[in-house]
C-alpha cells in the first residue's frame, strides 16, 4: 500500500507542528503509525462480515447472530453541497454523504476493522472518535486522514449500547457543526427485543453565516457557534427533513422504536413526541431498559436515547425538541404518520394538523428573510463608511491568521512550512512573495500542475477557496501569510481580490 508512506510522513510532521499551537490542543492529533495487529487465532478464527451501513432515517436489520464476527466497516467521508432549508445551501462535511452519517450497527463482542476513506475531492483533514471505542481518543488519533487517504485500525467492541460518532479534527465545533456526526448501536449479545419498525433520527445546531432559510450557499460561522447561537436546529440535517413525504410511517398496532442522538456540537434536545408516550426508554442509549411511561427525554450532546411506543391510533405526530423555540423557529420538527383504523374510545378529537406548524414556521422564515436585509443594510453603510472600514493591517492579520487555522494550516502547516514534495511551503515562498495577483488567483481558484518553490518541485491540487471564502477573508489570510514567519508585504484589500475574482 503506497498510500502508507506520506500518511505516516504528513501524521508525523503533523504532530510535531501542532504541538505548538494552543487552539489545537483539545482535540485529537494523530499518532504514529503502528502497523497491522496481530490477531490471535480464536480471533483470527471468527467468521468476517461487511457491515451493512444505512442512510438516515433507515437502520440495518437487527443482527441474529448470536456468536462474535469480525466486522469490515468502510465509512466515506464527504464534503457536500445540499439544502438546509428551502431556498437555501449549506456546505455539509459527512460521514457517508449525509446529515447524520450512515448507521452502523454490531454486536457487544465484535472486532472490528475499521476503514475511514477521506474522498478525494474533500478539501479538509479529517478522522472519527467513536464513542463506543474504547482506547485513547476513541479512534481519533488512529484515524487522521487528509483528502484522498484511507485509515485503518481495529477495535473491540466491550460494552453494549448505542453512540454517537464524530469527526474529532480541529476545529472540532467546525467539523461536528457541519455535520459530521452518526450513531453506532452495539447490540448487546441476547439481542434487542423485536420493534416492528425502526428509525434512526438525530439532532444538530448549526451555525450558518446568513439567516434561516436567507437563501443562497451558506456555510459555518465561527462567532455564532462560539456564542452558541444557532441559525437551525434540525431533524437529520434540513428544515423538513422528515416531513411529507418523507415523514416516517408506521401502522396503527405496530410498535415503533427510535434511535434518537444529538451531534450537537453544542445543545442538548428535550426529546418529545407530540402525542405519544414512550413505552419504554433506554436512558442515554445505555443497555439496560432503564424507565417506562416517558413524555420527554433529555439527550445530551454526544449522547443517545432509544424509546420504544406503540400506536395504537392514526394521525400525525410530531417529533420536538420541546425547547419550542428550537421546533418553530429553527426547524426541529419531525413527523410519524400513522394509517389503519381510528379508535375513538382511546382518542376521538381532531388530530393535530401538520399546517399549524408550517405556518407558524413561514411567518417566522419571512420575519428572518427581512432581518437579512436589514442586516446587509447595515454591512454596506459600514463598509462605505472609511473611518470603520478602515482597518489596520494588524487586525486584517489577526482575522486572517482565524482564516488560516479553519482552512489553510491543515495542509500548509501552522507552521507555514508545508510538507516536503507534497504541499509547498509558505514561510518565506518565492513563489508567494514574487506576484501578488498570482497568489491571489491561486487562493481564489486553487492550483493544479508542476510548481517550483525555493528551488523544490511540487505537482498537487491546491483546492480553490474562492467559494468559501468571501473577499474579505482572501484578503486577510493573504495579509497574514504574506506577513507571518519571516514574510513581509503590504496589506491586501478587498478591492484587490475583487479586481481578479471578477477577471
Ligand atoms: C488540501 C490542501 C491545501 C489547502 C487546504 C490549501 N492549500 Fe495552498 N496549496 C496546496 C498545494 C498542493 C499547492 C501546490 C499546488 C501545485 O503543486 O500546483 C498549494 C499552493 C499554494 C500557494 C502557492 C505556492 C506557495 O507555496 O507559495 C499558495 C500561496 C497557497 N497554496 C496558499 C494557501 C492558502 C492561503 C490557503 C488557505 C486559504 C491554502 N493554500 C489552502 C494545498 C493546499
Ligand atoms: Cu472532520
Amino acid at each position: 500500500m503506497n498510500t502508507k508512506r506520506p500518511t505516516a510522513r504528513l501524521a508525523g510532521l503533523f504532530l510535531a507542528a501542532l504541538a505548538a499551537v494552543s487552539a489545537a490542543s483539545a482535540s485529537e492529533v494523530p499518532s504514529a503509525i503502528a502497523g497491522r495487529v496481530q490477531l490471535p487465532a480464536d480471533v483470527a478464527a471468527l467468521p468476517v462480515e461487511q457491515a451493512i451501513l444505512t442512510a438516515p432515517p433507515l437502520v440495518p436489520p437487527p443482527i441474529t447472530r448470536r456468536t462474535p464476527a469480525r466486522v469490515v466497516v468502510n465509512l466515506e467521508v464527504k464534503e457536500v453541497v445540499a439544502r438546509i432549508a428551502d431556498g437555501t445551501d449549506y456546505t455539509f462535511w459527512t460521514y457517508g454523504g449525509t446529515v447524520p452519517g450512515s448507521f452502523i450497527r454490531i454486536r457487544a463482542g465484535d472486532v472490528v476493522e475499521f476503514h475511514l476513506n477521506n474522498h478525494p475531492s474533500s478539501k479538509l483533514p479529517h478522522n472519527i472518535d467513536l464513542h463506543a471505542v474504547t482506547g485513547p481518543g476513541g479512534g481519533a488519533a488512529s484515524t487522521f486522514t487528509a483528502p484522498g487517504h484511507s485509515s485503518q485500525f481495529t477495535f473491540k467492541a466491550l460494552n453494549p449500547g448505542l453512540y454517537v460518532y464524530h469527526c474529532a479534527t480541529a476545529p472540532v465545533p467546525m467539523h461536528i457543526g457541519n455535520g459530521m456526526y452518526g450513531l453506532i448501536l452495539v447490540e448487546p449479545e441476547e439481542g434487542l427485543p423485536p420493534a416492528d419498525k425502526e428509525y434512526y433520527v438525530m439532532q444538530g445546531d448549526f451555525y450558518a453565516n446568513g439567516a434561516f432559510a436567507g437563501g443562497g450557499l451558506q456555510t459555518f460561522d465561527t462567532p455564532k457557534s462560539i456564542d452558541e447561537r444557532p441559525t437551525y436546529v434540525l431533524f437529520n440535517g434540513a428544515v423538513g427533513s422528515l416531513v411529507g413525504d418523507k415523514a416516517l410511517t408506521a401502522e396503527v398496532g405496530q410498535s415503533v422504536r427510535l434511535f434518537f442522538g444529538v451531534g450537537g456540537p453544542n445543545l442538548v434536545s428535550s426529546f418529545h413526541v407530540i402525542g405519544e408516550i414512550f413505552d419504554k426508554v433506554w436512558l442515554e442509549g445505555g443497555s439496560r431498559l432503564a424507565q417506562e411511561n416517558v413524555q420527554t427525554t433529555l439527550v445530551p450532546a454526544g449522547g443517545s436515547t432509544i424509546v420504544d411506543f406503540k400506536v395504537n391510533v392514526p394521525g400525525t405526530y410530531v417529533l420536538v425538541d420541546h425547547s419550542l423555540s428550537r421546533a418553530f423557529n429553527k426547524g426541529a420538527i419531525g413527523m410519524l404518520k400513522v394509517a389503519g383504523p381510528e379508535d375513538r374510545v382511546i382518542y376521538s378529537g381532531k388530530e393535530v394538523d401538520a399546517v399549524y406548524f408550517g405556518s407558524s414556521a413561514e411567518e417566522g422564515s419571512a420575519a428572518a428573510k427581512r432581518q437579512a436585509e436589514l442586516e446587509n443594510k447595515i454591512k454596506a453603510e459600514i463598509k462605505s463608511n472609511p473611518t470603520i472600514a478602515g482597518l489596520t493591517k494588524e487586525m486584517q492579520i489577526e482575522k486572517g491568521k482565524q482564516v488560516y487555522m479553519q482552512n489553510c494550516f491543515a495542509c500548509h502547516l501552522p507552521t507555514g512550512e508545508g510538507m516536503a514534495g507534497v504541499f509547498p511551503p509558505l514561510a518565506k515562498s518565492d513563489f508567494l512573495l514574487a506576484d501578488r495577483e498570482r497568489a491571489i488567483r491561486v487562493v481564489l481558484k486553487g492550483m493544479s500542475g508542476p510548481i517550483t518553490v525555493n528551488g523544490h518541485p511540487y505537482n498537487g491540487v491546491m483546492p480553490p477557496q474562492g467559494e468559501v471564502l468571501t473577499v474579505e477573508q482572501v484578503a486577510d489570510v493573504l495579509t497574514y501569510v504574506t506577513n507571518s514567519w519571516g514574510n513581509s508585504a503590504d496589506a491586501f484589500t478587498a478591492d484587490e481580490i475583487r479586481k481578479v475574482k471578477g477577471e
